[in-house]
């Protein structure tokens, strides 16, 4: 089990149980890196924070829905705007931000009243809007609010209106994985169960762990229609409050991300009996493999067969021309945790790209055993990485790409590597037969950008005539800069 000790974590010697090269022969029953623990203090984590997790990723998501931020409004406009998840009722989930706003005398005095206030004054001005997540946050949750009784409160007061409440305070665990798990088990708790869908399908399904990134629900959906299968509800991309709500009527669960929802199909079945199947919705071979254990389930296995024969004749030869330019690339996937797993293999056996090197903030054991079986020998696995590792890594690995967020692409940009938001897409969809070719087409942009080449030089003693180029003077090493 080769471990690495980055020279960078010198003075926090525990980092090196996080990090792992996976040796010729090792499976994921000699070593896993220690996962989904406390951040060692002095460590430049890249984590969110457990409220986060349960209104960025899940909550915010709902299109319907007024997302009441009880705290600080930092809180509200730091989840706001940083996740490109659409809908198809013009983006009102996108358009608005509620916070509360407290400032120091509501933590001295309590916020309960400014918490019946804003309530209040976000249904009345939006009228039309029944549905209300809200969310306590580290000062209310330390000046012990009692959200659920005002949420009642007001409730009993409007029996037109709907409030789920969300007790997931920032401190809640060790990063947004937390709040994932909260928001699950909380709507399982107070709301599956209280609304009947309309069924008009035999063949009916809850699409879970899927946040409509850039249009990822509407292609899936597709699919899914075009078989015949009603999606009763989809958790949470592009979704009703309501919908969610009738969760119980599914015959079938069907989980993309298993780490932030995972939890809810678990309980589905659980109370309902609703079983649970597994699938991953990027790439061309998953995609497939996906539709046919739907269709086998269902007995649907001749639509599976023709929708996927539609899709590769439309779209295979666009994979394939990239395939092509790509085979061999090297490419680095830092993000949250379930994309290393889903797209390791996808990449590698739908566009011939090797990745190199894999960080995940928040993954637990159950996700580092997928993505450590389905990666590469030589393959660098990180548990929650750390800025000054991701240059480390950079150095012993030489990528051609990265996948991760705006906050370490920012600074992979000065090192001129081409960087792709592995979060919110550059140009998605991503997933289905037309998502993987974007991502290939996005990839492949990036790749062969001339802006790499031209950002390691230095203009300052440009001319301005037309052979301005023959003065430009290269800087002595741009990584070293
Ligand atoms: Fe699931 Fe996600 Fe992910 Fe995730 Fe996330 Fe995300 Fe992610 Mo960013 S729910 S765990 S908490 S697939 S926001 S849409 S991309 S880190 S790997």
């Amino acid at each position: 089990m080769p471990l690495i000790k980055f020279e960078c974590d010198a003075s926090i010697p525990e980092r090196e149980k996080h990090c792992y090269i996976k040796k010729p022969g090792e499976d994921t029953t000699q070593y896993l890196p220690l996962s989904n623990i406390a951040t060692i203090p002095g460590s430049l984590s890249e984590r969110g924070c457990s409220y986060c997790g349960a209104k960025l990723v899940i909550g915010g998501v709902v299109k319907d829905a007024i997302q009441m931020i009880h705290g600080p409004v930092g809180c509200a406009y730091d989840t706001w705007h940083t996740k490109r998840y659409p809908s198809d009722n013009d983006n009102f989930q996108l358009k608005y931000v509620w916070s509360t706003g407290l400032k120091e005398k509501d933590v001295i005095f309590g916020a309960e009243k400014i918490l019946r206030k804003s309530i209040n004054e976000a249904f009345d001005e939006m009228p039309d809007v029944k549905r209300m997540f809200l969310y306590t946050t580290c000062t209310t949750a330390l000046i012990g609010d009692d959200p659920k009784a005002v949420a009642a409160e007001v409730m009993a007061a409007r029996p037109d209106v709907d409030i789920f409440v969300v007790e997931c305070p920032g401190f809640a665990g060790v990063s947004q994985s937390k709040g994932h798990h909260v928001l699950n088990i909380g709507w399982m708790k107070d709301k599956v169960g209280t609304y009947e869908p309309k069924i008009t399908s035999e063949y009916t399904l809850n699409f879970i762990g899927d946040y409509n990134i850039q249009n990822d629900t509407l292609l899936l959906t597709e699919y899914l229609e075009k078989m015949g299968i009603q999606v009763i509800a989809h958790f949470t991309g592009n979704t009703n409050y309501d919908d969610l709500c009738g969760m119980h009527r599914a015959k079938l669960n069907v989980v993309n991300c298993a780490r932030s929802a995972g939890y809810i199909a678990n309980e589905l079945k659980k109370k309902y009996g609703i079983p649970r199947l597994d699938i991953d919705a990027w790439g061309f071979d998953y995609t497939a493999e996906g539709l046919r254990k739907i269709g086998a389930f269902f007995g649907l296995e001749k639509e599976a067969e023709e929708i996927i024969a539609e899709e590769s004749a439309k779209w295979r030869p666009k994979l394939d021309w990239y395939k092509e330019k790509l085979t061999g690339k090297k490419m680095c996937i830092w993000t949250g945790g379930p994309r290393l797993w889903h797209w390791t293999r996808a990449v590698e056996d739908d566009l011939g790209i090797e990745v190199v090197a894999m960080s995940s903030k928040f993954g637990h054991q159950e996700d580092f055993e997928k993505v450590i079986a389905r990666g590469r020998v030589g393959t660098v696995y990180i548990d929650d990485a750390n800025e000054l590792e991701f240059f480390e890594v950079i150095d012993m690995v030489k990528p051609d790409i990265i996948f991760t967020g705006p906050r370490v692409g920012d600074l992979v940009k000065k090192l001129h590597i081409p960087y792709i938001n592995g979060h919110a897409y550059h140009n998605g969809p991503y997933m289905g037969f037309e998502g993987f070719v974007n991502m290939a087409r996005d990839i492949y942009n990036a790749t062969t950008s001339p802006i790499w080449e031209l950002a390691g030089q230095d203009i300052r003693n440009l001319s301005h005539g037309n052979n301005a180029t023959e003065d430009i003077v290269e800087l002595p090493s741009a990584e070293a800069s």
